[in-house]
């Protein structure tokens, strides 16, 4: 694998869950493989979990770790390219690139979304440009459209804590205060159309996310209804995606509190679990009661953030022999 972003890049959903849990239940089986070999962690964004868990991931690899937090410390970075660099970036990404995957043989990268302009942040321009000029493996550690290793680390999840075939899995938009990417909601419908469940979206009209990710998928704009015989309800923010209103990218449209999830949404569920990736606002997103519920999966779902980068980093140092 020289590229993880999307489902696809895994191949075979189940044959790659089945390698999760083989190294869930003995996370070190691998050690050797990663014996000399550096990952390097590019953070443009905040994280404490993808942080963590990758650089856990690596080391149970064997694999030498390099963090950067590009806004502590290095220079400031130009992106776009032909500009007179007269301002307050020091130093320009197409330089920057070669030389930081020249001491690494594995690139991560974070780059959200900046809402600036809807079509550099899906054509990706900034992981673009790092699978371009690096000529190293990159994986996503959440872009500005997609974040693939809490995608997986979800299934991982569905897959340990269904009670039935195929569970019915509902993915809700709940309210936030401040814009957030399309990143999660963008990469957990995509893989939620590859796996084995009864998929349903719901969220305020006007949230509608990009047909690429989405799909398919049954959207019901009347979240009590999505939520009936619910087997586990995911919830996250995400601001305006521009697919029916593209000047509203970006924009925080509703803030409607009636859709924070709560006792009331769960009790037509069928006894769900709760979903949420973290960070998450209490009695924003769920109250109180909901998240510290015993039905709530949020911890063992981000502990799983170490089992799906351990995965993606063990298929990318294998396509490295
Ligand atoms: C980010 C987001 O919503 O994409 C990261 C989530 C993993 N969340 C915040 O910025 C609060
Ligand atoms: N879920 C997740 O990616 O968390 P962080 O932003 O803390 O890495």
């Amino acid at each position: 694998m020289r590229v993880f972003r999307s489902v696809k890049d895994l191949g075979n959903l189940d044959a790659a869950l089945k390698e999760a849990f083989e190294i869930k239940a003995d996370r070190f089986k691998y050690q050797e493989l990663g014996r000399n070999k550096t990952a390097l962690l590019i953070f443009f964004n905040n994280s404490l979990r993808t942080r963590l868990s990758t650089q856990k991931a690596a080391m149970n690899l064997g694999m030498n770790v390099i963090v950067l937090d590009v806004n502590q410390g290095a220079w400031k970075l130009e992106t776009e390219r032909g500009v007179v660099m007269d301002g307050d970036k020091s130093e320009h990404l197409l330089e920057a690139i070669p030389v930081m995957a020249s001491y690494c043989d594995i690139i991560g990268v974070r780059s959200f979304a900046t809402f600036e302009s809807r079509e550099n942040d899906y054509n990706e321009k900034i992981l673009e440009q790092f699978i371009q000029y690096s000529g190293k493996p990159v994986f996503f550690m959440e872009s500005a459209t997609v974040h693939p290793l809490q995608s997986f680390a979800d299934l991982i999840t569905i897959e340990e804590y269904k009670e039935c075939d195929r569970p019915k899995v509902v993915l809700t938009w709940a309210p936030h205060p401040k814009a957030l990417p399309q990143a999660v909601p963008n990469s957990f419908a995509e893989w939620m159309n590859a796996a084995n469940v009864d998929f349903v979206v719901t969220h305020p009209e006007g949230y509608e996310l990009d047909p690429q990710f989405v799909g398919n998928a049954r959207v019901e704009y009347d979240q009590m209804k999505a939520f009936e015989g619910a087997d586990f309800i995911y919830a996250k923010n995400w601001s305006c995606p521009g697919v029916t209103c593209p000047e509203d990218y970006g924009k925080v449209l509703s803030k409607d509190m009636s859709w924070t999830v709560g006792k009331r949404q769960m009790a037509v569920t069928n006894n769900a679990h709760f979903m949420h990736c973290l960070p998450v606002r209490r009695n924003m997103i769920v109250t109180d009661d909901v998240i510290e519920s015993p039905r709530s999966l949020v911890i063992p779902e981000a502990a799983n953030r170490e089992i799906s980068a351990t995965v993606v980093l063990k298929r990318m140092l294998e396509a490295l022999k």
